[in-house]
């Protein structure tokens, strides 16, 4: 420990702690761009959190500078106000003043300060000239916006391994390029939007359809389906102000009815049918004997399956053909659904409501179409949904708690749990074991699977079968983990893939969050969900049971193979 002063306040703090992360304890804000506390160690790139340290001839930027013992701060002197109001003038000299069409106006970190610290720009505003990529379904990127911070460039490398961006050119002209400039889509991006995530300004954002929903919505000239993905219910609270964590199911149900959808569906229908389907085909490759070699892995998180496609080819028919939850509820509302309706598909527009930006990538693929027309017309993320029912004045807060419409938005316990790391294989373990033992489930928690942990393992006996799988999240570790299973150091029967950090719940298209807490909070969160459902296991939900009586016959039939099953490329 050692004892400093800030703004005359004495205290004690760890010893290892930058000056930014002393003052945060105290309850003294500083402002940061560059620093952000879910990514590593702070670069001191943008010399907004600079501060005044007793002795020092020149401030020094909190984030990179780690407390003394006897060291006396302060972090509003007149001294740093102006000097930190001269190197926002200075960024906004090079910042075109565009923000009131701006996609992160009013949530901008930049525009925020400029406010707080009244800044007026000391050569007029940058121009708008510049890069603009509009190349990948999943995000926009545009350059003259970007303010340096390289955050995009740290997750995209330390979190997600991916190396996508580095920074090009020399001094104010500098900016995160991709190799050879190429447009995004082009290089080996997956689409997961950390990026976008993580940037302060409206550099990175998702590619938005707000407005092609608001017009579709005044419009109403087409039955107007949604379905809302697993994770974005204790999420969606944090863009009204609640805190993270929060479970707002109903009033989602309420605002979605409020924006004037005829039907609200459940992704986690999807989720249970997935689970049906992945789940028969495990044990169908299990009984073959073709898991002996490589497993098989998840394949419902379109990062990671554009991670295949893109850099590991050789292991496309490893990945399970049952199409993820977002692809199989799509194609039963446009025949199934619509076939009960007595509409014609494209009679519907279906939107889905997604923590993530390869969402949007994923609806694109041609495979996925059901009678020649898109199944998901839109995905919004979680964000753009927020966005949505702010600009139509919907009371969040105040709406009563609603239900979703039957049969498409009746789930369980276990489809719940795909929105978490550990969930998909927690919920096809549950599914696999009793329709493979016969017997009921002794323990219906896996513990093992549980967790941020980046690499999980856990050992499950089947039918005297030692079965042994793993559960891997953020594409660093996923790379990581593939390349040992490709090299055949490790092997598993099984193997769960999510490429953002903690699965879903850390979607690229999920609410900005500065909370270091804020991934544990939103999983305890889905893991209450889980808990509070009487029925908790995918082969137990009524409706499932009877869409295959109705429908689709059995898991794996032939409708069920043309309806709920996909194809890789290369
Ligand atoms: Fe996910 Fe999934 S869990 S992929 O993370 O399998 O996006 O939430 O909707 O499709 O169910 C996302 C979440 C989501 C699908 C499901
Ligand atoms: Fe999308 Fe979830 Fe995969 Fe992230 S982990 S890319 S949010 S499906």
């Amino acid at each position: 420990e050692v004892t400093v002063v800030i703004n005359g306040r004495t205290l004690n703090v760890p010893d290892n702690l930058t000056v930014l992360e002393a003052c945060e304890r105290a309850g003294v804000e500083i402002p940061a761009l560059c620093h952000h506390p879910r990514l590593g160690e702070s670069i001191g790139a943008c010399r907004v959190c600079i501060v005044e340290v007793e002795g020092a001839r020149n401030l020094q930027p909190a984030c990179v500078t780690k407390v003394r013992d006897g060291m006396v701060i302060k972090t509003s002197s007149d001294r740093v106000k102006t000097a930190r109001k001269f190197n926002l003038a200075l960024l906004l000299s090079e910042h075109p003043n565009d923000c009131m069409s701006c996609e992160a106006n009013g949530r901008c970190e930049f525009q925020d300060l400029i406010y707080k610290y009244d800044v007026e720009p000391i050569f007029g505003y940058g121009t708008k000239e510049g890069l603009i990529d509009k190349s990948s379904p999943a995000i926009v990127r545009e350059i003259s916006k970007c303010i340096k911070c390289q955050r995009c460039v740290r997750v995209c490398s330390e979190v997600q391994g991916m190396h996508i961006y580095s920074m090009v050119e020399r001094g104010y002209r500098t900016y995160p390029g991709t190799p050879f400039d190429m447009p995004v889509y082009e290089t080996d991006c997956i689409g997961c939007g950390q990026c976008a995530v993580f940037c302060p300004t409206g550099a990175i954002v998702e590619n938005s359809a707000v407005k092609v929903v608001l017009e579709e919505l005044e419009k109403k000239e087409k039955i107007l389906v949604v379905q809302t993905a697993p994770s974005v219910r204790v999420a969606i609270g944090e863009e009204f102000g609640y805190a993270p964590g929060t479970v707002s199911t109903g009033q989602l149900v309420a605002a979605l009815r409020r924006l004037g959808f005829d039907y609200v569906f459940d992704t986690n229908f999807g989720a249970d049918l997935t689970i049906m389907e992945e789940g028969s085909e495990f044990l169908e490759r299990l009984e073959k004997g073709d898991l002996e070699d490589l497993p098989m892995f998840t394949s419902c998180c379109p990062g990671w399956v554009n991670l295949v496609e893109k850099v590991y080819p050789e292991l496309r028919t490893r990945l399970s053909s049952a199409k993820s939850p977002q692809g199989m509820l799509s194609a039963l509302v446009k025949t199934y659904f619509a076939e009960k309706l007595g509409v014609k598909p494209e009679d519907i527009f279906h939107v889905s409501i997604m923590p993530c930006t390869a969402k949007k990538d994923e609806a694109m693929r041609k495979q996925l179409m059901v009678n020649g027309v898109p199944a998901v017309d839109v995905v919004l993320t979680t964000r753009e949904l927020g966005k949505l029912i702010r600009i139509k004045k919907i009371p969040f807060a105040n709406l009563p708690e609603e239900e979703y419409d039957a049969p498409l938005g009746i789930s369980t316990g276990a489809a719940a749990l795909f929105g978490v790391t550990g969930g998909v294989m927690e919920a096809a373990l549950r599914t696999a074991y009793e329709l493979k033992t016969g017997k009921t489930l002794p323990k219906l928690v896996f513990e093992d699977v549980r967790g941020l942990k980046g690499v999980k393992e856990a050992e499950v006996e089947l039918d005297g079968q030692k079965i042994r799988v793993a559960v891997v999240h953020g594409t660093a570790n996923v790379r990581n983990l593939v390349e040992k299973i490709l090299r055949r150091e490790v092997k598993y029967h099984f193997v769960e893939v999510m490429a953002c950090p903690g699965g879903c719940i850390g979607g690229g298209g999920q609410p900005y969050s500065r909370d270091p807490e804020v991934l544990r909070k939103r999983a305890e969160a889905i893991y209450t969900i889980d808990e509070r459902m009487t029925i908790r296991k995918s082969h137990e939900n009524p409706a499932i049971k009877k869409l295959y009586e109705e429908y689709l016959e059995h898991p794996l039939s032939h409708r069920a193979h043309e309806l709920l099953h996909t194809y890789y490329e290369d």
